[in-house]
Protein backbone atom coordinates (compact mmCIF):
# COMPACT_ATOMS: atom_id res chain seq x y z
CA UNK A 1 0.00 0.00 0.00
CA UNK A 2 1.59 3.76 -0.93
CA UNK A 3 1.85 5.36 2.12
CA UNK A 4 3.31 8.62 3.88
CA UNK A 5 4.93 9.06 7.00
CA UNK A 6 6.59 11.58 8.84
CA UNK A 7 10.14 12.03 9.70
CA UNK A 8 12.30 14.65 11.54
CA UNK A 9 15.54 15.09 12.41
CA UNK A 10 15.46 16.20 15.85
CA UNK A 11 17.81 19.02 17.46
CA UNK A 12 20.55 16.54 18.45
CA UNK A 13 20.84 15.19 14.58
CA UNK A 14 21.42 18.67 13.42
CA UNK A 15 23.50 19.65 15.99
CA UNK A 16 25.90 16.33 15.00
CA UNK A 17 25.72 17.11 11.86
CA UNK A 18 23.77 13.70 11.26
CA UNK A 19 21.51 14.78 8.79
CA UNK A 20 23.61 13.70 5.58
CA UNK A 21 24.06 10.55 7.07
CA UNK A 22 19.94 10.08 8.28
CA UNK A 23 19.36 11.21 4.78
CA UNK A 24 21.80 8.61 3.03
CA UNK A 25 19.97 5.87 5.65
CA UNK A 26 16.66 6.55 4.46
CA UNK A 27 17.45 6.64 0.95
CA UNK A 28 17.95 2.79 1.15
CA UNK A 29 14.16 2.83 1.31
CA UNK A 30 14.13 4.10 -2.04
CA UNK A 31 10.84 6.03 -1.07
CA UNK A 32 10.64 9.46 -2.20
CA UNK A 33 10.72 12.70 -0.32
CA UNK A 34 7.80 14.68 -1.18
CA UNK A 35 8.19 17.67 1.19
CA UNK A 36 11.30 19.06 3.66
CA UNK A 37 11.79 21.84 5.71
CA UNK A 38 13.59 23.58 8.52
CA UNK A 39 11.54 24.27 11.56
CA UNK A 40 12.36 26.07 14.86
CA UNK A 41 9.85 24.09 17.12
CA UNK A 42 7.07 26.23 19.20
CA UNK A 43 6.02 25.31 22.47
CA UNK A 44 2.54 24.76 20.51
CA UNK A 45 3.90 22.89 17.84
CA UNK A 46 5.70 20.54 20.19
CA UNK A 47 2.87 19.59 22.85
CA UNK A 48 0.65 19.09 19.59
CA UNK A 49 3.08 17.12 18.09
CA UNK A 50 3.47 14.63 21.82
CA UNK A 51 0.33 15.33 23.36
CA UNK A 52 -0.27 11.12 23.34
CA UNK A 53 2.39 11.30 25.58
CA UNK A 54 1.57 14.51 27.68
CA UNK A 55 1.00 11.94 31.22
CA UNK A 56 4.48 10.43 30.86
CA UNK A 57 6.77 11.67 33.58
CA UNK A 58 9.52 12.19 30.46
CA UNK A 59 7.04 14.86 28.61
CA UNK A 60 8.78 18.36 29.87
CA UNK A 61 12.16 17.17 28.91
CA UNK A 62 10.84 15.30 25.86
CA UNK A 63 9.43 19.00 24.75
CA UNK A 64 12.31 21.17 25.54
CA UNK A 65 14.36 18.04 23.26
CA UNK A 66 12.08 18.48 20.05
CA UNK A 67 12.38 22.66 21.02
CA UNK A 68 16.11 22.22 20.77
CA UNK A 69 16.83 23.51 24.31
CA UNK A 70 19.56 21.17 24.85
CA UNK A 71 20.99 21.47 20.89
CA UNK A 72 20.18 23.50 18.22
CA UNK A 73 16.52 25.61 17.80
CA UNK A 74 16.37 23.87 14.43
CA UNK A 75 14.61 20.14 13.38
CA UNK A 76 13.91 19.20 9.57
CA UNK A 77 10.81 18.17 8.64
CA UNK A 78 10.40 15.63 5.94
CA UNK A 79 7.35 13.40 4.22
CA UNK A 80 8.34 10.19 3.29
CA UNK A 81 5.96 8.86 -0.01
CA UNK A 82 5.78 5.14 -1.56
CA UNK A 83 5.16 1.72 -0.47
CA UNK A 84 4.71 0.05 2.97
CA UNK A 85 6.42 3.92 3.95
CA UNK A 86 5.29 3.83 7.56
CA UNK A 87 7.04 0.68 8.38
CA UNK A 88 10.31 0.71 6.30
CA UNK A 89 11.02 3.76 7.59
CA UNK A 90 10.54 2.71 11.26
CA UNK A 91 12.81 -0.37 10.19
CA UNK A 92 15.31 1.79 9.42
CA UNK A 93 15.03 4.13 12.77
CA UNK A 94 15.19 1.33 15.21
CA UNK A 95 13.44 1.24 18.52
CA UNK A 96 12.22 3.93 20.91
CA UNK A 97 15.30 3.25 23.36
CA UNK A 98 18.67 3.82 21.69
CA UNK A 99 20.40 1.36 23.75
CA UNK A 100 18.08 -1.21 22.08
CA UNK A 101 17.57 -0.37 19.12
CA UNK A 102 19.76 -2.78 16.45
CA UNK A 103 22.98 -1.35 16.09
CA UNK A 104 22.81 -0.96 12.54
CA UNK A 105 19.69 0.91 12.65
CA UNK A 106 19.68 4.98 12.98
CA UNK A 107 19.00 5.16 16.56
CA UNK A 108 21.16 2.18 17.15
CA UNK A 109 23.74 4.20 15.45
CA UNK A 110 23.17 7.54 16.65
CA UNK A 111 21.30 7.59 19.70
CA UNK A 112 21.50 7.82 23.27
CA UNK A 113 20.38 8.57 26.56
CA UNK A 114 21.35 11.30 28.67
CA UNK A 115 21.90 11.16 32.27
CA UNK A 116 19.02 12.57 32.83
CA UNK A 117 17.04 9.85 31.39
CA UNK A 118 16.09 11.54 27.68
CA UNK A 119 16.07 9.53 25.01
CA UNK A 120 18.56 11.56 22.61
CA UNK A 121 17.54 9.13 19.42
CA UNK A 122 18.05 11.71 16.36
CA UNK A 123 14.82 10.76 14.43
CA UNK A 124 11.04 10.53 14.87
CA UNK A 125 9.06 8.67 12.36
CA UNK A 126 5.42 8.00 12.40
CA UNK A 127 4.03 4.70 13.44
CA UNK A 128 0.79 3.91 11.54
CA UNK A 129 -1.95 5.79 9.01
CA UNK A 130 -3.69 7.63 11.68
CA UNK A 131 -0.55 9.03 13.04
CA UNK A 132 1.15 10.03 9.90
CA UNK A 133 -2.14 11.69 8.64
CA UNK A 134 -2.24 13.31 12.08
CA UNK A 135 1.46 14.48 12.22
CA UNK A 136 1.73 15.88 8.73
CA UNK A 137 -0.90 17.98 8.86
CA UNK A 138 0.90 19.19 12.30
CA UNK A 139 3.85 20.06 10.18
CA UNK A 140 2.75 20.81 6.82
CA UNK A 141 0.39 23.01 4.62
CA UNK A 142 -0.87 21.22 1.54
CA UNK A 143 1.09 23.05 -1.24
CA UNK A 144 4.37 22.60 0.98
CA UNK A 145 3.64 18.63 -0.14
CA UNK A 146 4.48 18.13 -3.99
CA UNK A 147 1.46 15.70 -4.50
CA UNK A 148 -1.79 15.65 -3.14
CA UNK A 149 -2.06 13.04 -0.03
CA UNK A 150 -5.11 14.39 1.84
CA UNK A 151 -8.09 16.39 0.85
CA UNK A 152 -7.74 20.18 0.86
CA UNK A 153 -9.62 23.53 0.02
CA UNK A 154 -9.07 26.94 -0.98
CA UNK A 155 -10.48 29.16 1.38
CA UNK A 156 -9.86 33.60 1.58
CA UNK A 157 -7.59 34.88 4.37
CA UNK A 158 -7.27 38.30 5.70
CA UNK A 159 -4.30 37.28 7.22
CA UNK A 160 -0.85 39.38 7.33
CA UNK A 161 2.17 38.00 6.15
CA UNK A 162 5.35 38.99 5.52
CA UNK A 163 6.78 39.48 2.21
CA UNK A 164 9.98 39.83 0.92
CA UNK A 165 10.78 44.15 1.23
P1 LIG B 1 8.80 6.57 18.96
O1 LIG B 1 9.54 7.87 18.76
O2 LIG B 1 9.68 5.36 18.76
O3 LIG B 1 7.51 6.49 18.17
P2 LIG B 1 7.21 7.19 21.33
O4 LIG B 1 6.74 6.22 22.36
O5 LIG B 1 6.21 7.77 20.39
O6 LIG B 1 8.41 6.50 20.52
O7 LIG B 1 7.95 8.36 22.11
C1 LIG B 1 8.26 9.58 21.50
C2 LIG B 1 9.64 10.03 21.95
O8 LIG B 1 9.64 10.22 23.37
C3 LIG B 1 10.76 9.02 21.70
O9 LIG B 1 11.26 9.05 20.39
C4 LIG B 1 11.78 9.44 22.73
O10 LIG B 1 12.53 10.58 22.28
C5 LIG B 1 10.90 9.85 23.92
N1 LIG B 1 10.68 8.73 24.84
C6 LIG B 1 9.85 7.66 24.69
N2 LIG B 1 9.89 6.85 25.75
C7 LIG B 1 10.77 7.39 26.61
C8 LIG B 1 11.25 6.99 27.93
O11 LIG B 1 10.85 5.97 28.49
N3 LIG B 1 12.16 7.84 28.50
C9 LIG B 1 12.62 8.99 27.91
N4 LIG B 1 12.19 9.39 26.69
C10 LIG B 1 11.29 8.60 26.04
MG1 LIG C 1 5.80 7.61 18.35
Amino acid sequence: MVQQTLVLIKPDGLKKSLTGNVLTRLSETKLEIVAARIVQVSKKLAEEHYAMLKDKPFFDDLIKYIMGEYHKKKVMALVYWGEDAIAKVRQICGATNPEEADSVSIRGAYGRITTKGVYENVIHASTNPEESEREIKLWFEPDEIIVDLYPAKTVKTTCEKRVWA
